[in-house]
């Protein structure tokens, strides 16, 4: 029986023969076992709601496509299913559409597997490294001793928005939904590092989950990033053990994790267990290499680019979202409401304008305040039609920096940080 190291997705795309022969080769499975039959054969029919005619060749662990998001994504609803192993997927524009991210609406970004335990009870944070006082502090304790607040708090994966370069980086290819907006209720990172004491020699964190390496070996973290102290001690980063006001999600991080908004969503460590104080920038995995890094300087597409010219991505930078129309859905009459959010990297937006001429000409959106600082901002327009057709909805957000979003960002090897400004299509009856 092949082990199968990727995701049936990503193994597909790269070498479909290979995978092909991996998990449909017969003469790879002479013994069948753990092959369905009996009561798990007509469950598994049941399900699907038809008999499979060759089930005697469905091989052992496949998820039938059919039910590959439903058994990935409990609790989700809608999301577009990229990688099953490790669990990515995104929320189509149009699910986005409320002020805040529901639960069930948020993005899915997982480097390795998830905790077996993700009980609320018995969870431990530890931080330790430079401090004063090292601490262990239960769920319990950190709402005890410290002021517990709730904030609306963005985040956004470093890669949303990967899927339209080229050439192609791999990884997961987002479109536009690898982002959210949710109330966060948890304590402030600062406050729990200001009691165990910070040594002056702090320059970063380095944050430990709970979460297995995809290959099963214990010693190894999927992915352990870190903040530099300063962006640690800032006044939105939390750590938050309730999304909406209900508990967090298991994919989401349940029952700990770090919520660090406007920063690549890699910083907000999901199954939090552990932070370290070091006096060095952190080099845990995915924090060296090219893993949310950028060249330093523009380069050409597909160039290759020394390692060492790369940085660590900090802030992200301005972007909006149009939820509403959906793309590609018809509109009925003269007008409609254009509604979507606007966010950017430690800033507040300043302006959303709104083009239906293929940026010939704008229109300025009302905009709201952002509730708290770090969480996104709404926005709508009503725009006309001049008449029937084929028409090109465009948003483009301008932040308190002046910083406004391009019409197409230059290539880097990774495909990070595409805020060009959203397009969609919709055709108007
Ligand atoms: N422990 C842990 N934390 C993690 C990750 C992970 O794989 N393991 N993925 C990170 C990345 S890359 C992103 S974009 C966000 C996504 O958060 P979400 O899955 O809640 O949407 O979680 C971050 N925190
Ligand atoms: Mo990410």
């Amino acid at each position: 029986m092949p082990t199968i190291q990727k995701g049936m997705f990503a193994y597909f795309a790269e070498d479909p023969e290979a995978a092909d022969k991996a998990v449909f080769d017969r003469e790879s499975y002479p013994d069948r076992r753990g092959f369905l039959r009996g009561a798990g054969l007509a469950t598994m029919g049941a399900l699907l709601g038809a008999a499979i005619p060759f089930h005697r060749n469905m091989p052992a662990g496949l998820i039938p496509a059919a039910l590959a998001d439903a058994e990935l994504l409990k609790g989700k609803e809608g999301l577009v299913l990229l990688n099953d192993r490790p669990i990515n997927a995104e929320t189509p524009p149009h699910l986005l559409d409320s002020p805040i991210t529901t639960n069930e609406h948020f993005f899915v970004r997982n480097n390795g597997g998830i905790p077996a335990n993700t009980d609320t009870d018995g969870w431990e944070l530890m931080i330790d490294g430079l401090v004063d006082n090292p601490l262990k502090l239960s769920i319990a304790n950190l709402k005890e001793q410290f002021e517990v607040v709730k904030l609306a708090l963005v985040i956004e994966c470093a890669g949303n928005g990967r899927f339209f370069f080229s050439p192609p980086p791999g990884g997961n290819q987002w479109t536009y939904g690898g982002v959210g907006c949710a109330y966060f209720t948890g304590v402030r990172l600062r406050d729990v590092l200001n009691k165990a004491g910070v040594k002056k020699e702090v320059v970063y964190t380095a944050n430990v989950g709970a979460d297995p390496h995809l290959s099963g070996d214990p010693h190894r973290l999927p992915i352990s990033r870190g903040l530099n102290i300063e962006k640690a001690m800032a006044e939105d980063v939390l750590l938050a053990f309730e999304m909406n006001d209900t508990e967090i999600p298991v994919l989401n991080g349940r029952p700990l994790r770090l919520v660090v908004s406007g920063w690549p969503g890699s910083c907000s460590q999901k199954w939090l267990t552990r932070i370290w104080l070091r006096d060095v920038v952190h080099d845990g995995p995915k924090m060296g290499g090219t893993s949310y890094r950028v060249p330093r300087y523009p380069v050409a597409p597909g160039q290759d680019v020394p390692l060492e010219d790369f940085e660590i991505i900090e802030r992200l930078p301005v972007k909006s979202l149009i939820t509403n129309p959906a793309t590609k859905s018809n509109v009925s009459g003269k007008s409609v409401e254009v509604r979507g959010h606007a966010w950017s990297g430690d800033r507040t937006i300043k302006s959303v304008d709104v083009s239906i001429d293929f940026g010939a000409s704008w229109t300025t959106a009302d905009l709201a305040a952002p509730v708290n600082f770090g969480a996104w901002q709404n926005w709508k327009k009503t725009v006309a039609f001049p008449q029937a057709g084929y028409y090109e909805i465009w948003s483009r957000a301008t932040d308190s920096e002046g910083a406004t979003q391009p019409s197409a960002i230059p290539w880097n090897p990774k495909g990070y940080l595409n805020n060009a400004i959203h397009r969609l299509a919709v055709n108007v009856a």
